[in-house]
């Protein structure tokens, strides 16, 4: 067999099932990554197996986004994550390291092995040609007792790069392109792999820019091949040991083709609300903006740092621009310390972040009321950045440098000629902050302050599933939506009962207080159910809350797992009309549950108020079984 790149990496990985696009296949894990925010969880998960050290080549836990330490819950969450992965054999980043997908793709990514992450950008491997996937925190503790990875084998859309970008048109603006062609849905159920000339223009700091917003486009992952250029990125990060040529055949076929002329492009943004909302800077051009924000885990590297100096040099901040560079890591800030670009940078009026997720996640660095601010980010779903009424731009590097100094977004092109960047011949090498597992762990004692609360278990599923529907949303509803973070919620990450209380708060401050009060209860929800994140909170604080069941017309693959990994059943309508029959305080039941789960039964009938509404059982057998169990631990334990 011919194959394409993802397709030869699943082969080589292949422990259960056929490669046949739909059909759920298990793969064996290299290596793993956790953060702080979903990693507390996934190390009481891990625990909870009982399984004394991880089963895979490699395990490492970061700190990144749960760094402004407002109180004892950050630190707490720290010390926790440090005294337990010394104990329990695995690698963990301090926090001032840096953002978990910058880290290891300088570090740990190896190119053709697989990576499971507990964030939804580990994609951003894919840059150096991991097959690199996003997950809840659950799959993750489960790869790391040594399990498969379980998930429907996706088609492969093929991505062929033509010609080269013009001057300062970047790498964002590729896969901006992207999510103006395909959407936040476009990805589902899709492997994309880059591939074709234009590849070779592209450095591994840039193709991973693409593959992190893979995530964006809704995609198990995305993948570029590795070449010269790879091994070029590897020899400048001390590592050439690690690397390995690997790429698609060349006769590789593609289950569905896109054809991406890189010599046609021009800047983009994606306009406020949706990172596909997308429109060119030309469009939008005279925006005045209070804000530009340069860093997050998609355009934090040396070059994008490095861009950035270059456009300032010399230059002011416009006086009612607020700037934000957040460096993805210690090896980019050091990198362009060594090399005196931090300089220019500081010099132009830039204010020097933390290198850590920050205010991509609402850490800090909020808008103010009604006002606009681009960014160099992955994602602006409304309220993300910790302001309500918030307008976020999602730009490149380069685009948001232009508007902060011109104090409105400004095409990039204006700022003449594009500068020539050099490489430094070694990246800073120091890994000081990342800290080894004990040698001795009888000896080390995991410390757990109060922030750290038991994990919440359900018991197997109902027989009968009845109550009210507690709230009904509309398409592409975000995890975000679902479970907030920013400054005030995700410190509360490790505490299930206080995180609890803010499900739904941004578009139903009652939610909470009506689940209460029913007892548990349904969510409804349109296409996309969950898109975005894979924080297992938006599935987990709801099964907290007694939802016993979220009925969509479709879901995210993420958000999905989570459901299920945490006994919640996800039902799809078979007939999308049957969403305008249901809503708020519409009353449900649904009999026979667990014998129709068990006899694989594709479809599940309900009763709501006066309607007999039936539901699709897109469920693998595996799922089934864990939903009878009532959530993967459970599963994992009786079958042991
Ligand atoms: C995000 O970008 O939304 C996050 C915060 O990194 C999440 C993980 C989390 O919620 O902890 C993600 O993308 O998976
Ligand atoms: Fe952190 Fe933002 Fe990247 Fe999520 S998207 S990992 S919050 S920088």
């Amino acid at each position: 067999m011919t194959g394409t790149l993802a397709e030869k990496i699943v082969k080589a990985h292949l422990v259960e099932g056929r490669m046949e696009p739909g059909d759920e296949i298990g793969i064996k894990v290299d290596r793993v990554l956790m953060q702080d925010a979903t990693g507390t969880m996934a190390c009481l998960q891990f625990e909870a197996l009982k399984i004394p050290k991880p089963k895979v080549d490699f395990a490492i836990a970061y700190v990144d986004h749960n760094i402004l330490q407002t109180g004892f819950e950050n630190p707490d969450d720290h010390r926790f994550l440090q005294s337990f992965c010394s104990k329990y054999g695995i690698y963990f980043s301090k926090p001032g390291n840096g953002i978990c997908h910058q880290v290891n793709l300088e570090r740990y990514s190896v190119p053709g092995q697989v990576l499971l992450g507990s964030d939804s950008h580990t994609p951003t491997s894919g840059g150096a040609a991991m097959l690199a996937i996003g997950v809840g925190g659950l799959d993750v503790a489960v790869a790391m007792g040594g399990g498969a990875f379980y998930f429907e084998m996706p088609e492969i859309l093929g991505v062929r790069l033509v010609g080269k970008l013009n001057p300062w048109v970047a790498a964002k603006d590729i896969i901006l392109e992207m999510l103006r062609r395909l959407t936040v849905r476009g990805g589902l159920r899709r492997i994309v792999e880059y591939y074709g000339e234009g590849v070779k223009s592209l450095s591994v700091p840039e193709r991973s820019t693409i593959t992190n917003m893979g995530a964006e486009l809704g995609a198990t992952t995305s993948i570029f091949p590795s070449d010269e250029v790879t091994k070029d990125f590897f020899t400048r990060q001390e590592r050439v040991r690690d690397w390995k040529p690997i790429t698609a055949d060349p006769d590789a076929v593609y289950d569905t083709n896109v054809e991406i002329d890189l010599s046609k492009l021009e800047p983009l943004v994606a306009a406020p609300g949706s990172p596909d909302n997308i429109k060119t800077v030309r469009e939008v051009e005279g925006t005045p903006i209070q804000q530009s924000c340069i860093g997050s885990c998609v355009n934090s590297n040396y070059q994008d740092l490095l861009i950035t100096a270059h456009i300032l040099k010399g230059k002011k901040v416009h006086p009612n621009v607020n700037l934000h560079i957040n460096p993805g890591s210690r090896q980019v800030l050091q990198t362009v310390t060594r090399v005196g670009a931090l300089y220019d940078i500081i010099t132009a009026g830039a204010r020097i972040i933390e290198n850590a997720c920050n205010g991509c996640i609402g850490m800090g660095s909020a808008p103010a009321s009604n006002s606009n601010s681009i960014r160099s980010f992955n994602r602006n779903w409304p309220g993300r950045s910790g302001t309500r009424d918030d307008a976020i731009y999602l730009a490149s590097p380069e685009t948001c440098a232009a508007a902060a100094l011109y104090g409105e977004i400004t095409d990039p092109r204006k700022l003449g000629t594009y500068p020539s960047i050099a490489w430094p011949e070694r990246f800073v090498i120091d890994d000081s902050m990342i800290l080894h597992p004990s040698r001795e762990p009888a000896n080390v004692e995991v410390i757990r302050g109060p922030n750290i609360k038991p994990l919440p278990r359900r018991r197997p599923i109902e027989g009968t599933l009845d109550g009210e529907v507690l709230i009904k949303v509309g398409d592409n509803v975000s995890t975000d939506a679902i479970m907030p973070a920013g400054a005030r919620i995700l410190p509360l990450r490790s505490n299930i009962p206080a995180i609890s209380e803010y499900v739904f708060a941004w578009i139903d401050p009652e939610f909470v207080q009506r689940a209460k009060a029913k007892n548990g209860g349904f969510i409804v929800g349109g296409v996309n159910y969950g898109q975005g994140s894979s924080r297992e909170h938006a599935a987990l604080a709801p099964m907290y809350l007694g939802v016993k069941a979220v009925l969509a017309k479709s879901f995210s693959r993420i958000h999905k797992s989570n459901l299920v990994n945490f006994g919640i059943l996800p039902l799809e309508f078979m007939d999308a009309s049957d969403y305008e029959k249901v809503s708020l305080g519409s009353k449900i039941r649904i009999e026979n549950v667990t014998p129709t789960l068990q006899a694989e039964a594709l479809a599940m009938r309900s009763q709501i108020d006066n309607h007999t509404v039936e539901f699709k059982l897109n469920l693998t057998k595996r799922f089934r079984d864990i939903l009878v169990a009532g959530g993967l631990l459970n599963y994992i334990k009786s079958k042991s």
